[in-house]
């Protein structure tokens, strides 16, 4: 049988292990992206492990997360970006050029290359046809280093696509079809393969906004082949000679052949407080609204914002609703500014925020309490728009501008209009004055560290026993944003002292008061949790905060793929329950005590933990490769290279 199209591009890049599904196997990464929010940490690692220069063909630093900058905090950290690009071989995507994902398909993504990239949407790459990845920063900044990136080799899922959107139907509502499908949980080691007629009717921006929501199922990445859609992108933005065709074989061997027609795809929305809430707008129909954002690295191209401007045209916001519009890159705003359409928009009453994540991750723009939000990003977890009553739902850009034009939740094929169908223009507009090239003599770059710069945290190695108290208990798809927010706190990433005073903020603000306490008292803090542990975000501070507060293991149903890694990576022990039934009988404040806890990771990962509170006993296991051992015995990464 032959090969699909993951497998060709995984298979040409292993350097460890070979393809089999369900094994870990080691892979050369060819280009990283890091965005300033886990970047600096992640440079700081890349300092720590004394390299002079990266290694891997390209690298990419993107400011795009933290350009807020009130106070100190922001600017601090993309001055040292700034030195440590340039010093150390890294292009430098500057403060206000545009989110990460959106930048690297734009200027930079390779159809066959490897991508790793320190925030959870890189599998947007793949709309291009690499194998885009998000990780760690410290998994990036191994790479950067010339290291391989372990994972487990993936099942390869087919979704073949045949027929081909409607009017009024959009990219965002197939992704949302596929989270119907696929759900939040239960991806992990999947690559979703799209083929399939339906493929070659899909512009490159439709298929990035594919593959990076692709990321709320928990998959390992997104893929679709690259061909002449591909190639008419890449010469759009003057670098045809990136193309090369990339496609599965006809026979290709699949774990699992999904279909999806998409001449049924309806338009779809993702209802609070998860991007696996799927309804149809049909259903959500009449809901009032108080605010419209589009943007993110979702749905923010120039077709995309286009597609906005001209349905909002001939309407403005009614005055109780807010229309904010964050453009994904310095490109999209100067072809919209050309073109005319950002007059369309600011006609229409819409807000002009920067092109940046902004209001995607509440780092400005909240709503008001209670609010009712729509917005066309991928994210609505609890709390992450900034406020904790608002309910966010995740919609297209044609289902977000009806609602400006009805104020009301309004199925877009309801308008009485005519589909303004807008194609992936021939050419952009191509100026790259934002990017930063490295320095050539890197001996004459100072790299500045105001305030904001601290060290990376150490860790002791693993302990011979465990001796700790639950710190928290909580339920299942317990998210990164649920474990450290990001928002107005992003600031103190650099600071992990003071960031690590919010973690469980949004479930428990004394979380961090008690895990300081038993630290105090010489004793560990255990997390405890349901399924899908650590869903969401690549951010490592969702592991590297609860280690510096040591928590020295998690005890879980299952985990996330991104998570997982973190945890190992910061040497704390990621287990499950052997019987899951054994969550019920723990309770917050427990003592747990797990002995020769080195001899069990160095052997078989089962251990029997004793509840000492409530004198009962439970079985729990660490599913851990040879290297993964070394380093939770090392007590993280860093000490173990
Ligand atoms: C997100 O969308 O949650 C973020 C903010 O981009 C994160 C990265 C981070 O927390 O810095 C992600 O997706 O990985
Ligand atoms: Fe930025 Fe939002 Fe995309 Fe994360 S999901 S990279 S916060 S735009």
């Amino acid at each position: 049988m032959g090969k699909s199209l993951a497998r060709k591009i995984i298979e040409q890049h292993i350097v460890e292990g070979k393809w089999e599904p369900g094994e870990e196997i080691a892979i050369r990464i060819d280009q990283t992206l890091t965005q300033d929010a886990t970047g600096t940490m992640a440079y700081l690692q890349f300092e720590a492990m004394g390299i002079k220069r990266v290694k891997n063909e390209l690298a990419v630093s993107y400011v795009d997360h933290n350009t807020i900058q009130i106070g100190y905090e922001n600017a601090d950290d993309q001055k040292y970006l700034q030195g440590a690009a340039s010093k150390y071989g890294i292009y430098l995507s500057r403060s206000g050029n545009g989110i990460c994902h959106q930048v690297h398909l734009e200027r930079f993504g390779k159809p066959g290359k490897t991508l790793l990239g320190s925030d959870s949407h890189t599998p947007t790459g793949g709309g291009i046809g690499m194998i885009a990845m998000g990780s760690g920063g410290l998994d990036v900044a191994v790479a950067m280093g010339g290291g391989a990136f372990y994972l487990t080799c993936p099942d390869v899922v087919k979704i073949n696509l045949t027929g081909q959107l409607q009017p009024w139907v959009a990219a965002k509502d197939v992704i949302l079809k596929v989270l119907e499908m696929f759900t939040t949980k239960g991806n992990v080691g999947v690559v979703l393969e799209y083929g399939g007629p339906g493929v070659a009717t899909l512009s490159v921006p439709e298929r990035a906004t594919i593959t990076n929501m692709g990321a709320e199922c928990g998959v390992t990445t997104s893929v679709f082949p690259s061909d002449q859609e591909t190639r008419k992108f890449l010469k759009g933005q003057n670098r045809e000679n990136d193309w090369a065709e990339f496609k599965a074989d006809d026979d290709a061997e699949y774990s699992k052949v999904v279909e999806l027609n998409l001449s049924e795809v309806v338009p779809m929305a993702a209802a609070p407080h998860s991007p696996g809430n799927i309804k149809t707008v049909k259903e959500l129909a009449g809901l009032s609204v108080d605010q419209v954002c589009v943007g993110s690295c979702t749905n923010s191209s120039y077709v995309d914002l286009t597609t906005t401007a001209r349905i909002v045209k001939e309407g403005a916001a009614p005055p109780d609703l807010s229309f904010v519009i964050a453009p994904g890159s310095r490109q999209v705003v100067q072809m919209l500014t050309k073109e005319g359409s950002l007059f369309d928009l600011l006609s229409a009453g819409g807000r002009l925020a920067e092109n940046a994540c902004g209001f995607c991750i509440g780092n400005s723009q909240s709503p008001k309490s209670d609010a009712v939000s729509l917005r066309t990003s991928n994210r609505n977890f609890l709390n992450r728009s900034g406020t904790k009553s608002a309910d966010a739902y995740l919609v297209s850009c044609e289902t977000a501008a009806a609602a400006v034009l009805t104020g009301k939740i309004t199925d877009p094929r309801d308008l009485d209009m005519e589909y303004p169908k807008v194609e992936m223009p021939e050419q952009f507009l191509v100026d790259d004055t934002m990017i930063v090239p490295p320095a050539e003599d890197p001996s004459k770059v100072e790299i500045v560290r105001g305030p904001n710069i601290g060290d990376p945290p150490k860790n002791d190695p693993l302990p011979e026993a465990i001796n700790a108290e639950v710190t928290i208990k909580v339920g299942d798809e317990i998210t990164t944003d649920h474990i450290i927010p990001a928002g107005a706190k992003m600031k103190y990433r650099s600071n992990v002292p003071k960031y690590s005073e919010f973690l469980f903020e949004v479930l428990d603000p004394e979380f961090f008061n008690r895990a300081k306490k038993i630290q105090k008292n010489g004793e560990f803090n255990i997390i405890v949790g349901g399924l899908s542990y650590g869903q969401g975000s690549s951010r490592e501070h969702a592991a590297l905060c609860p280690m510096y507060m040591g928590v020295k293991a998690v005890i879980t149903k299952s985990y996330e793929r991104i998570h997982i890694a973190n945890l190992i990576n910061f040497g704390i022990i990621p287990f499950n329950f052997e019987n899951p039934d054994d969550l019920d009988a723990i309770d917050q404040g427990d003592k747990l005590e797990i002995e020769k806890v080195r001899d069990v990771i160095a052997g078989d990962g089962v251990a029997v933990v004793k509840n000492v509170t409530k004198g009962t006993t439970f079985k729990v296991s660490a599913k851990l490769s040879e290297r993964q051992k070394k380093i939770i015995l090392a007590g993280g990464m860093l000490n173990f290279l």
